[in-house]
């Protein structure tokens, strides 16, 4: 097992991974930047390194400062977290290159699923069930064309280096197509230096379900059910649930098992996520993220798997210490993403947090590196805590976040809690019964 880890990231996933790492008896070494020389990680780490001023370009996204704080300091390997280089191959294969393990998936898993061209082809290949759509990048109008044939209408034209919406563009009809295919070239080539674009049947009213998976270097891969990620705004989630409402336990073996078997024929190392769209039944695949995942915690109250301490364990080439048949799903999860965000405007409100009182009691969770008078950055994402609730069956989680998000204080900064003391009681949250559409097209522009 490792001695030191180097924790590459900060706020709460850098407190996450440091309990997981006292947990295990590793020494831990946390980097932070000049904003963050206060933060709860960096008093409870071991050691400490100040790896740059606020700005993330030159501190937690400074390969060179990171690979130098890990050699100094001794460590033998890095967790990179949620966010900043948790994504980059090159940071997987220079931190390799220095003799040191980074625990998560192989450089070139990651530089496959970066590029979605080639996460689809290797996750065809992988027999998951795709989107229909073209069978590669499509470099010409006229070959978008005939594509657009077969394909039908509506259709989405979609960057290959794309996320989060960016580079995406609806077509409706073929005489939409050429304005779709060239803006979406053109924003992709602003946005990701990259203008390698594929086409998708637009499906209009899908949920988004995502698989947790897991596989060591011995020939296992198991999958630790989904998780429910719809309600979401300008592609920034909000409340996920595990298990989703939408599906059966036979679907969910089925999808599950599939998704385990891609794993293993990718020859997967690590955590990962397989995002699907769901509509009328069906599962297409779209994506894979190649790391841990912000929801991460609602997986683990499910299964009682510590997800962090088996990306650590995997890393350090250890088998994983389960197989499919002994996972069990206990009861259900739900995450609220609590952001220093104004709850109408999304405007961001850092400041200084004057009272802190986090909710407790059974099947309550809070990850956060809030306290009493705590400073929150204006430089970084605005995630400031997770509220996580746990309960026997969706209606008693219902009701545990109810009173937790009650008990919840954090003075005087606006933040997304009061939007989800409003969201728990919409009959679409209460049934069920949303999709990815629901939380801006129904809910923002229900009268108020
Ligand atoms: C889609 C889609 C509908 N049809 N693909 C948005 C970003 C991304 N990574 C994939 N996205 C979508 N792809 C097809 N063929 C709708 C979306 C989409 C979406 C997906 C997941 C979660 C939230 C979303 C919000 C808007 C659009």
């Amino acid at each position: 097992m490792f001695k030191k880890i180097l924790i590459a990231n900060r706020g709460d996933v850098a407190l996450r991974v440091l309990r997981a790492c006292k947990e295990m008896d590793i020494q831990t070494v946390i980097v932070h930047s000049t904003a963050d020389a206060d933060s709860m990680p960096v008093r409870l780490a071991d050691e400490s390194v100040c790896i740059g001023p606020p700005a993330a370009g030159q501190s937690y996204l400074n390969i060179p400062n990171l690979v130098s704080a890990a050699a100094v300091t001794g460590c033998d390997a890095v967790h990179p977290g949620v966010g900043f280089l948790a994504e980059n191959a090159d940071f997987a294969s220079i931190v390799q290159a220095h003799g040191l393990i980074f625990i998560g998936p192989e450089p070139e898993h990651i530089r496959q699923m970066g590029d979605k061209v080639q996460a689809k082809i290797t996750a065809a290949k992988a027999g998951l069930p795709l989107v229909p759509g073209s069978p590669g990048a499509v470099d010409t109008i006229e070959e978008a064309q005939k594509l657009a044939v077969d394909i039908g209408f509506p259709l989405l034209v979609k960057a290959a280096s794309g996320g989060g919406g960016r580079g995406m563009k609806v077509a409706n009809s073929a005489d939409e197509l050429s304005e779709a295919f060239y803006s979406a070239r053109s924003e992709a080539k602003a946005a990701f230096g990259d203008d390698t674009v594929y086409l998708e049947r637009y499906l209009d009213n899908p949920r988004h379900i995502e698989v947790q998976v897991i596989a060591d270097s011995h020939g296992n891969a198991v999958h630790l059910g989904e998780r429910e990620c719809s309600v979401q705004r300008r592609h920034q989630k909000l409340f996920e649930e595990a298990p989703s409402p939408a599906i059966t336990p036979s679907q969910r073996k089925n999808i599950g098992q599939i998704a385990a078997n891609a794993t293993l024929e990718m020859g997967y190392l690590g955590v990962g996520t397989m995002e699907f769209l769901f509509q009328d039944d069906e599962f297409f695949f779209i994506e894979m993220n190649t790391r841990l995942q912000v929801e991460h915690p609602i997986t683990e109250a499910i299964t009682g798997i510590d997800l962090v301490r088996e990306q650590i364990c995997i890393a350090a080439g250890q088998s994983l210490p389960f197989k499919q048949e002994n996972i069990q799903f206990e009861g259900h999860a739900i995450e609220c993403r609590i952001n220093a965000e104004h709850p109408e405007t999304f405007a961001p409100t850092p400041g200084i947090v004057n009272f802190y009182h986090p909710s407790g009691g059974a099947g309550i969770r809070v990850d956060t590196v809030l306290y009493s008078g705590y400073r929150i950055p204006p430089y970084y994402d605005s995630l400031i805590a997770k509220l996580i609730v746990h309960g026997r069956d969706r209606q008693h989680a219902l009701a545990r976040l109810r009173l937790a998000l009650q008990e919840f204080v954090i003075e005087p900064i606006p933040t997304t809690l009061e939007l989800h003391k409003r969201l728990i009681d919409e009959p679409a949250i209460v049934s069920g019964d949303y999709s990815i559409k629901w939380l801006e097209k129904e809910f923002f522009t229900a009268g108020d």
